[in-house]
């Protein structure tokens, strides 16, 4: 967390790639010739985080919903003569089966936990957003038996109310296929509402691993991953009135209240104040 109010979640990938012995001479579709010999599969690695919301409600309340927004360029017309004008459209997530989402970067699509209750100084309700990060989607024909038990990467963003039960999005027990009936996509059945309640996102990230000689012997590390920032949440940014750094208040702390050469009344920044107390 950072801040500005941000909180942003990484995954870094790195390792030694799974490999395949050729022939000479032989080359294969499905993967890349990384060194004399050796070829690695294209292949994706996928992540899902399970986010337990409750923005900001206090303990025991379920007063959240979810909003998708997409940018929407204007009909050209009267409010569109020079044809440029673009907006936010946003859509209240009304149920489970409404919520199953994908990315959607040329829209800037991006989702927002509203509280349903509080609003900030101009009157609208507080929130925080998902901001996707570069994702994908599993590439596989809609009958590949792994997605039998993987139904959960199907979408990039699913919404449950919270359950206690539900914490696994491939059931309790992912490898004994094929399980099906288990897990996030058998929930979501229901169909629940989620117009005011306790929200629990799943956000499923991915990234699609074309292997590149960089990657042999050992992968530099990549990353992938999401932000949750405040929308509305705080009434002005919160980064504002930090305090300067110890560096910086070594220089100027003249002592607490005193003038300084200028003639202005300097008083000992809080910083200073809070480590005394330590
Ligand atoms: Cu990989």
């Amino acid at each position: 967390m950072s801040q500005d109010g941000k909180i942003e979640a990484e995954v870094r990938l790195t390792g030694i790639l799974s490999l395949g012995a050729l022939q000479p001479g032989e080359v294969r579709k499905y993967g890349t010739t990384i060194a004399p010999g050796l070829y690695a599969p294209v292949h994706q690695h996928f992540f899902v985080a399970r986010m337990d919301m409750a923005v900001d409600c206090k303990p025991g309340e379920a007063y959240n919903q979810v909003v998708e927004v997409n940018i929407k360029v204007e009909e050209p017309g009267e409010v569109n003569v020079h044809n440029n004008a673009f907006y936010a459209e946003e859509k209240l997530l009304r149920c489970e089966l409404e919520a199953m989402r994908d990315c959607d970067p040329l829209s800037a699509r991006h989702w927002i936990v509203r509280n349903t209750r509080n609003v900030n100084r101009t009157g609208q309700l507080t929130g925080f957003k998902l901001v996707p990060g570069r994702n994908c989607l599993p590439l596989a024909g809609t009958e590949a038996k792994f997605l039998r038990r993987a139904a959960f990467l199907r979408h990039n963003l699913w919404v449950t109310p919270y359950a206690h039960d539900e914490m696994y999005p491939g059931g309790e027990f992912p490898n004994q296929n094929p399980r099906v009936g288990e897990g996030l996509a058998t929930w979501v059945k229901q169909n629940r509402s989620l117009e005011e309640n306790d929200i629990v996102l799943w956000y499923v990230f991915g990234v699609t691993h074309i292997p590149r000689l960089e990657d042999w012997p050992v992968m530099p590390v990549d990353h992938i991953g999401f932000m949750l920032m405040p929308h509305g949440f705080f009434n002005c940014s919160p980064a504002v009135d930090v305090p300067p750094s110890s560096c910086d208040s070594d220089v100027k702390d003249n002592g607490n209240g005193n003038e300084n050469g200028n003639g202005v009344v300097v008083t000992k920044p809080l910083q200073n104040a809070l480590l005394a107390k330590l």
